[in-house]
Order: C-alpha cells, then structure tokens, then sequence
C-alpha cells in the first residue's frame, strides 16, 4: 500500500520529496492521508474521495476548487493570509484537480496546514464561539459568490428526498432488520409531518438559498494554535442550500455533552450554554444579512439536522450499513440512538433555544 500511495501522490505537483505518508482523522467517507516532506516545503493532504457517495467527483473538486478561489480572493482583499486562511487544492503534473489510479479510484491532494488543530468536540464556550464565527466568516466569503455550483450529493439536506430513500429503504429491507425496528421507525414517522413542513419553506422561497458547506460539524474547521478559526475545510458537499443547516449541523455537533456514537445515553443532551456560544459567534458575524425567515428558523434547524442524522444512521443500518463506515455490526444503530437522544434533549429545550436566539438576534441586529 505504502509505494501505491507514493506512486499516487508522486502524480501530483508537490514541492519537495516525499518521507512519509501516514493515515489521518477520522471522517466517515473519504480515506485521508497526510503526505509529510523534506526541508521547507509544505506537506499535503491526500485523499481517496469515496466515488460510490460522490456520483462525479470531477463536478465535485470544480466547486472546490471555485469556491477555494473565491475565498483566497476575498482573505487576501482583507488583509489577511490566502495561505493559511484558505484551503488550496493541488492538482496533478498534467494540470487535472483529482487521479484516477489503475483501481479506478480518485485522489485529490491539497496543501496541509501546518500549526493547526482539529477538535473532534467543543471543549469549552469559547471554542465553539469561535467556531460560530467561523461558519458566519465563511458564509460570509461566499455570500458574493455567483458561479453556478453542481449538486455533489442529490437532495443531501432536503428531506423530502431523504424520506423518499427511507421509503424505499423500508420497502427494500435490505438487511432483513426493519422487524426489530418499530419503535426507532416510530421516532422517524412520528416527526415526518413538521420536518416536511419546514422544507417547504426553502422551497417555496420564504427560506432563502445561499451557498453553504453542508458539513459543518466541529472536526471540519481548522483552528490555530492560539484556539482562533483559520478556515472551514472539507468542501465536499459545498453545494445551493439553506443557511440553517450550516447552522443546525454545527449545533448538532458542538452542543453535544456526550459523542455522536455514544453507547452511555446518559452523557448525551444538548448543552445549551455551547448552544448560546455557538449562536454569539455565528450571528456576531451574520445577524445584519439572515433574513427575519432565516432568523426565526435557527432554533429550529438544530432539529431539523439532528432529525436527518438519526434518518440517515437508522437508514444506514436499515439498508446493511452501506455508506457510512462502521467500525462494529451495530455501530450505525448505536449512532442512531445517541443522536435521538440528542434530537429529544433539543426538543425539551427548544423553548430556550428560541430566546437565546432572540436575545443574540437583539444584541446584533
Ligand atoms: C459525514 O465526511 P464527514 O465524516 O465529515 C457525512 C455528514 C454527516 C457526518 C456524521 C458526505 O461527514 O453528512 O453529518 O458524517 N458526510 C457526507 O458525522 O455524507
Ligand atoms: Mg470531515
């Protein structure tokens, strides 16, 4: 594997010689690599973009590569370091933004940067203020952004699509569990008619469209080593879509007191101390451009996402665990619980998400 990797990565147009390329992080779809060399040049990210996923990841590393553009314009007109507050793709000696190897699979290679921290939960309020703030920053860059984008991933946040795959997920039972499985169907079906309610305000417009990450969980934003945000990273599924689910992923991840696949469902709610933080530092920077709609649905797109998540985990373990990696036979079902305990911690504070949001909106507007 090691001199397959070097074989790869020695496709693309890195400075300096290649030491060493060890595995990295922990996301649930691509493989990631980091690919260390000599002296004083940069060491690199490599990835193995999960083609079964993305249906055409050429469409996909041209939105990145568009939208990393546009930021590293926008950071350098502010005074700020294109370098280190930008992601920067690499492409290959022959000028393509990704490698098909003989397997047929594809890698993309973009710079490391060096100095940075990557947290897998928010340790403290502050952490996630910044983290607010950088969501807000980075919606902000794009806010003039006008390039046509393509759709990475079909319907990826839009629920009636969602519960069109989970239809046919039940109807399908792939792996024969859906007998074991009334009540978490139950958890699902019994909330079917309000989140539907709410997409249709994105599709009827009185939710605005904008362009957003779609990812925005905490261990996507690369901070420094002084806890300041420097850029949001994994562009994957940067994509047309509403706002709130930048913000409703995020508060899914940041506000979270246990771990996404918690087995102890007591260590899991929703803190709303990191929900006020998170909400300080997103709307100190975008309070003045949300619309009233966008602004009165915050709360509730928390909900919205942590629903989705709890849909897509019971539909990953419904179909035989098929997209998400798993790392035991009932891990998307341990998701699926810890997320719903999450999703219920959320329901019994929504009346105090709401004011915090209102009492943020206040202060900002
Ligand atoms: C995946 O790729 P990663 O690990 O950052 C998933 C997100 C889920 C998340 C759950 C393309 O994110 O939508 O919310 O896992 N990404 C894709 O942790 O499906
Ligand atoms: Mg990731």
């Amino acid at each position: 594997m090691k001199a397959e990797l070097q074989e790869i990565a020695s496709q693309f147009a890195l400075e300096g010689a290649i030491t060493a390329i060890d595995s990295l992080g922990e996301g649930f779809i691509n493989d990631t690599f980091i690919v260390r060399t000599a002296g004083d040049a940069p060491d690199y990210i490599l990835q193995r973009k999960n083609k079964n996923i993305f249906p055409d990841i050429p469409a996909m590393m041209e939105n990145i590569r568009k939208v990393t553009d546009h930021i590293r314009r926008r950071v350098a007109a502010a005074g700020g370091d294109p370098e280190r507050e930008a992601m920067s793709i690499v492409a290959t000696r022959d000028g393509k933004l990704y490698h098909v190897d003989p397997q047929g699979e594809y890698w993309t290679v973009s710079v490391f940067i060096s100095d940075t921290i990557a947290y897998n939960k928010a340790d403290s309020p502050e952490l996630a203020r910044k983290g607010g703030e950088g969501i807000g920053k980075f919606q902000s860059q794009l806010a003039d952004f006008t390039e046509p984008l393509a759709e990475t991933i079909k319907g990826f946040h839009n629920i009636r699509h969602r519960f069109a795959q989970w239809d046919e997920a039940l109807r399908g039972d792939a792996a024969g569990r859906v007998k074991d499985l009334a009540e978490e169907i139950g958890w699902i079906e019994s909330r079917r008619d309000e989140m539907l309610a709410f997409w249709s305000k994105v599709e009827d417009g009185t939710i605005p469209t904008r362009v957003t990450h779609n990812d925005t969980k905490i261990n996507n934003i690369l901070f420094d080593k002084q806890g300041e945000v420097l850029c949001a990273i994994d562009l994957d599924t940067v994509m047309n879509s509403t706002s709130l689910n930048d913000f409703g992923d995020a508060i899914r991840s940041y506000t979270n007191t246990g771990d996404e696949d918690d087995r102890d469902l007591s260590r899991v709610s929703m803190s709303l101390e990191m929900f006020r933080a998170y909400t300080e530092g997103y709307l100190s920077q975008r309070a003045g451009e949300l619309t009233r709609a966008e602004l009165d649905h915050l709360a509730f797109s928390a909900r919205y996402i942590t629903f989705e998540q709890v849909l897509r985990f019971l539909m990953d373990y419904i179909d035989g665990d098929t997209y998400y990696k798993t790392k035991y036979p009932e891990h998307n079902l341990v998701r699926t619980h810890a997320q719903y305990k999450l999703l219920q911690s959320m329901e019994e504070q929504y009346d105090k998400m709401c004011e915090t949001v209102r009492e943020t909106v206040a202060k900002y507007k």
